[in-house]
């Protein structure tokens, strides 16, 4: 591991069975089973011990403890700490011990990507390259629509197939929760297939796969020169697709090239009718409103947000909506407008980190790296960009149970071969993480 061998020598990760040290009872075979049984059901299933935590369960910081310790029961952090106030002999607490150094974080949350699709789009980094622009490739057909000819062609087994390397990479690097959206399909049979294929994604990772509906974020070939029958369309295919479990929010792209505040307004009255929460791709090439329109439907986050004016920020901060920063497609399309982050702190509106993983503008396959973007393309400190791609991309998700360490919350947490939690956003590629954990269970 090159990162590694530059950063400090780190210890190997020793595991002990601590099973076979319960103390022997002088007693009968049949009370020694009973006590065993017994102490079996009190330890903690797992225990890691040695490493510093960034537990980010503070208003501000890290809140950092050195030489810590973390347990786990049953899928749920049942002890956060330091090491010396352990309350016993480690030995005696835990199943499985794991004693190492390094850095242990909260699971990194995916907060938004497009991570299930076919194909790719390199052709068109090329053309962009040569200095043609996303909307110029967009409007002769090609961008999200050349994808969706892809995914249209695909069989749900193949769609899976080409997915599952890349939910694999943000797995390696960290990613415990992940959000996908469709919005390749463009059709109900071709949106389901996605939805479907991202809920066997996560089964198959063992990971939360949380899916979005992006029915409109491009008007498909049939509908051309119809959006608004379209969007009836798409409005119509909602409650079937919800019905078999494959939603869990709403989501359109309000832009020029994309739909109109008010069609995205009937996406989302529909979605408001199931209950359904919605976010919004909103504002990253042109001002159309959309962080203010996301706000009003209570939405869990306005994402992108590059050209969001004060007023759009006052409208999330009053709704409690997150700010999603992707850097990845700002990279990516090489932007040069800055999302309004001074505004966004003046404010305290919680800002999100996410890799956008798509085909067209951002086939980014590390949030840390996306971490890394953000603080170099948008400065945000690494500590601003470690709480986004945790505490507050579980917010962007509407999950108050996991993305800080605490006693209670989910087991997910990723323990690091580095010792700065800065140096999460430091260090561009390599593979930091050693164990990536969801639900207590080692997924990577
Ligand atoms: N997210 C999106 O949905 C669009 N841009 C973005 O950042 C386009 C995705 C694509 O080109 O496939
Ligand atoms: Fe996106």
């Amino acid at each position: 591991m090159e990162v590694a061998e530059a950063a400090e020598p780190m210890p190997a990760l020793a595991t002990a069975d601590a099973t076979a040290r319960v103390p022997a009872i002088a007693a009968t075979a049949v009370a020694v089973a009973v006590m065993e049984a017994a102490v079996a059901t009190e330890r903690w299933d797992g225990l890691l011990q040695g490493a510093t935590l960034a537990t980010l369960d503070a208003a501000n910081g890290y809140g950092q403890i050195e030489n810590g310790a973390l347990a786990w029961k049953d899928g749920v952090l049942a002890y956060v700490g330091a090491r010396a106030d352990l309350p016993g002999d480690a030995d005696t607490l835990a199943n499985e011990l794991f004693e190492c150094a390094g850095l242990v974080t909260p699971g990194l949350v995916d907060c938004h990507t497009h991570a299930v699709f076919a194909g790719n789009r390199a052709h068109e980094f090329e053309m962009r390259l040569q200095g043609a622009t996303y909307e110029d490739i967009a409007r002769a057909g090609g961008g999200i629509l050349s994808t969706v000819r892809a995914v249209r062609g695909a069989s749900e087994a193949d769609l899976f197939d080409a997915s599952a390397p890349r939910v694999a990479a943000l797995l390696r690097d960290g990613v415990t929760t992940l959000e996908i959206k469709s919005g390749y399909g463009l059709d109900f049979d071709n949106e389901r297939k996605m939805l479907r294929v991202a809920r066997q994604l996560g089964k198959h990772f063992g990971i939360d796969v949380r899916t979005t509906y992006l029915a409109a974020h491009a008007l498909p070939p049939e509908f051309s020169g119809d959006a608004d029958g379209y969007i009836d369309a798409a409005i119509g295919w909602l409650p079937r697709l919800h019905a078999e479990g494959l939603v869990d929010a709403v989501d359109a792209f309000c832009e020029g090239i994309g739909f109109s505040p008010a069609q995205t307004r009937r996406m989302f009255n529909a979605a408001r009718a199931l209950g359904l929460p919605v976010k919004l791709h909103a504002d990253q090439l042109s001002d159309l409103g959309g962080a203010a329109l996301a706000s009003g439907y209570g939405g869990l986050s306005a994402d992108h947000i590059e050209h969001t004016s004060e007023a759009g920020v006052m409208a999330m901060r009053d709704a409690g909506t997150v700010a999603v920063l992707l850097p990845g497609a700002f990279h990516v399309l090489r932007e040069t407008r800055l999302p309004p982050l001074d505004l966004l702190r003046a404010h305290a509106v919680p800002m999100a980190v996410a890799s956008d993983c798509n085909p067209g503008t951002s086939p980014l396959l590390s949030l840390r790296h996306a971490m890394q973007l953000a603080c170099t393309h948008f400065r945000l400190t690494p500590e601003e960009a470690l709480r986004g791609a945790t505490t507050h991309g579980a917010r962007a998700l509407g999950l108050q149970d996991r993305g800080v360490l605490r006693v209670g919350l989910r087991a997910d947490f990723v323990h690091w071969r580095v010792r700065q939690p800065a140096e999460l956003c430091y260090w561009l590629g390599g593979g930091l993480a050693d164990g990536v954990y969801a639900g207590g269970v080692q997924r990577a």
